[in-house]
């Protein structure tokens, strides 16, 4: 697919969702686009369209209820796009993922149905505070925990997070992602994660290189 009708169908998905226009952003996310994936139609049609209505609402252009409704409508379809689980589980660490103290739902629905897809069988454990969060990961053994925040106040708590399953003694690998990960690129190395991703199909192959460290 060109990169011309790339930018036309994000120009026509961020008027549809302006307009709060389900139909037509329907049409967009499913129509027929030969070559382009479900994930390719999330990663390079929502995740960019829903950046710059963000940015716009930053600089007063559009309205919180235009963010916020484009976000709604984006989790409907999203929903409808993805594949559903892969039935041939891959034998794996045990593993879950979570919004740490944060609204922000969308990017970790996403990165839950690519694991799905690709095989990974993993708990989703919502949206949790740090302490809930730490008691849970002991009580479940977890071996490895995804953490999606979209905040960077929710990064800064990642931090909690490290702290107190090291005061627990529980060993486990913390992935993390979400945009005050993107802004600065430093700041997962500073919460003490130990990986970072930018999209859904990063969660993937990390998982899988840690799948092979854990092995
Ligand atoms: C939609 C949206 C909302 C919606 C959320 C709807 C929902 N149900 O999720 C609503 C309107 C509710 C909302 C509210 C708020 N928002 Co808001 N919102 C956004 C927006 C525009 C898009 C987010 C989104 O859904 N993107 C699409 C998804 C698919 O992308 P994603 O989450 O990044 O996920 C991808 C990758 O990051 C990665 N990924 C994500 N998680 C993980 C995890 C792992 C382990 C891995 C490997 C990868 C990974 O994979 C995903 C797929 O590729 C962003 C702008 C932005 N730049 O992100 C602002 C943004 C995140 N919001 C922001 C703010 C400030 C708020 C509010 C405080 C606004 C307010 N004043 O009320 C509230 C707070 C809510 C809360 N307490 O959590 C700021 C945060 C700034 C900051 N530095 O902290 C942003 C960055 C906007 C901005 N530019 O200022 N918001």
């Amino acid at each position: 697919m060109s990169d011309s009708t790339v930018l036309e169908l994000r120009d026509r998905l961020k008027n549809a969702l302006l307009m709060i226009d389900y139909r037509t952003v329907r049409e967009v996310l499913t129509g027929d686009h030969p070559g382009m994936t479900p994930f390719q139609r999330v990663e390079y049609l929502i995740v960019p369209v829903l950046e710059q209505i963000g940015t716009g609402w930053e600089n007063g252009e559009y309205s919180l209820s235009q963010v916020y409704m484009s976000g709604r409508i984006c989790e409907e379809v999203v929903d409808m796009i993805l594949p559903p689980s892969d039935p041939s589980r891959i034998r794996q660490p045990k593993m879950a993922i979570v919004t740490l103290e944060d609204y922000h739902v969308l990017g970790k629905r996403i990165v839950y149905s690519a694991l799905r897809a690709s095989g990974y069988e993993l708990g989703n454990y919502g949206q949790m505070q740090a302490s809930d969060l730490v008691r849970r990961v002991v009580a479940d053994r977890l071996q490895i925990l995804l953490i999606s925040v979209l905040m960077l106040p929710s990064a800064l708590h990642v931090k909690d997070v490290v702290g107190g399953l090291q005061e627990a003694k529980h060993p486990v690998k913390i992935i993390v992602g979400g945009a005050p990960f993107h802004f600065d690129q430093q700041l997962w190395r500073e919460v003490g994660a130990d990986a970072f991703g930018e999209t859904a199909t990063d969660a993937v192959r990390i998982v899988h290189q840690l799948m092979e460290e854990l092995a």
